[in-house]
């Protein structure tokens, strides 16, 4: 699948652009069925996401949505009173974290052998799809998301985690695309997410320094069906959105069944596993 320009690419730089990976009507109808699970979801039980804090926040319906299709709603969505302030279809962060598992038109589209082929060429051995979240990055409160590494939440050893990005709509400046820092993947993991033995709390350590170099990050422009695949070392973010315009992107964190899955990592499946592989997947087709 990968060209040795790309591997080598992927290699020195910790991430790669891959355009017209989708077509658009398969990014249109993903985003139709986001929309459509939004538009049926009932708020009663709900929790906020926000990516801005060094301490990670959670709850019960965040910590066992691992093997789920949940809500998340954007911070900015409420007032100070804690009431609704936009239209329930523009105030969900995103959805997670199985829909590439238990959503028929999700798993279509994340059961792609060219997916597994990818993570092989760059070394994984067994390339299990562990979690997908749909992120619809919304006009005016899409949230910011900090500089972070992957590794830092979906840790195994030794760490394996890539995250495959996949615009569902063009993704620009204006609108709160990636950004990311060519070559910080050669650095060492700087934070470790560590889910306590009881309780909801996940705490946040700190393992080295230096803080990211923010002047070397690049925006990550690109347009409807291009991935962006990276390594769980590679550092990146996004910007608020301010803009009218929405950013809808959908990911796949995949890890190597090879390696081992600590307990202390927050997502955990009821079936013990690091969810299904590619052939799986399809195999639920
Ligand atoms: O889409 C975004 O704004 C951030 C996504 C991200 O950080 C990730 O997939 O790891």
């Amino acid at each position: 699948m990968l060209s040795q320009q790309q591997k080598l690419s992927y290699q020195e730089n910790g991430f790669l652009i891959l355009e017209n990976f989708k077509s658009i009507a398969d990014c249109q109808q993903l985003k139709q069925t986001a929309n459509t699970i939004v538009e049926n979801f009932i708020p009663e039980n709900y929790s906020i996401f926000s990516a801005t804090d060094r301490q990670a926040r959670s709850d019960d319906y965040w910590i066992t949505s691992g093997d789920k299709i949940r809500c998340f709603f954007e911070e900015e969505a409420f007032d100070d009173n804690h009431n609704l302030i936009v239209d329930k279809n523009f105030a969900v962060n995103k959805l997670g974290h199985a829909m590439h598992e238990l959503d028929p038109i999700f798993r279509g589209f994340s059961a792609d052998e060219r997916l597994h082929t990818i993570a092989t060429d760059i070394g994984m051995v067994q390339p299990h799809v562990l979690q997908s979240m749909y992120i619809f990055k919304q006009p005016r409160i899409g949230g910011e998301v900090r500089c972070h590494q992957d590794s830092t939440f979906l840790y195994t050893d030794p760490m394996s985690v890539i995250g495959f990005w996949f615009a569902i709509e063009d993704a620009s400046i204006e609108n709160g695309c990636l950004w990311g820092i060519p070559g910080g993947h050669k650095g060492p993991l700087t934070e470790l997410a560590k889910r306590q033995p009881s309780g909801n709390a996940i705490t946040i350590k700190k393992l080295a320094d230096p803080e990211w170099d923010t002047k070397a990050m690049i925006p990550l422009e690109v347009k409807a069906g291009t991935l962006i695949m990276f390594s769980g070392k590679f550092p990146h973010m996004s910007e608020a959105n301010r803009s009218n315009k929405t950013r809808h992107a959908y990911t796949l964190h995949v890890v190597d069944g090879n390696c081992h899955y600590p307990h202390f990592n927050w997502l955990q499946r009821q079936d013990n596993t690091v969810g299904p592989t590619f052939t799986q997947l399809n195999s639920l087709l």
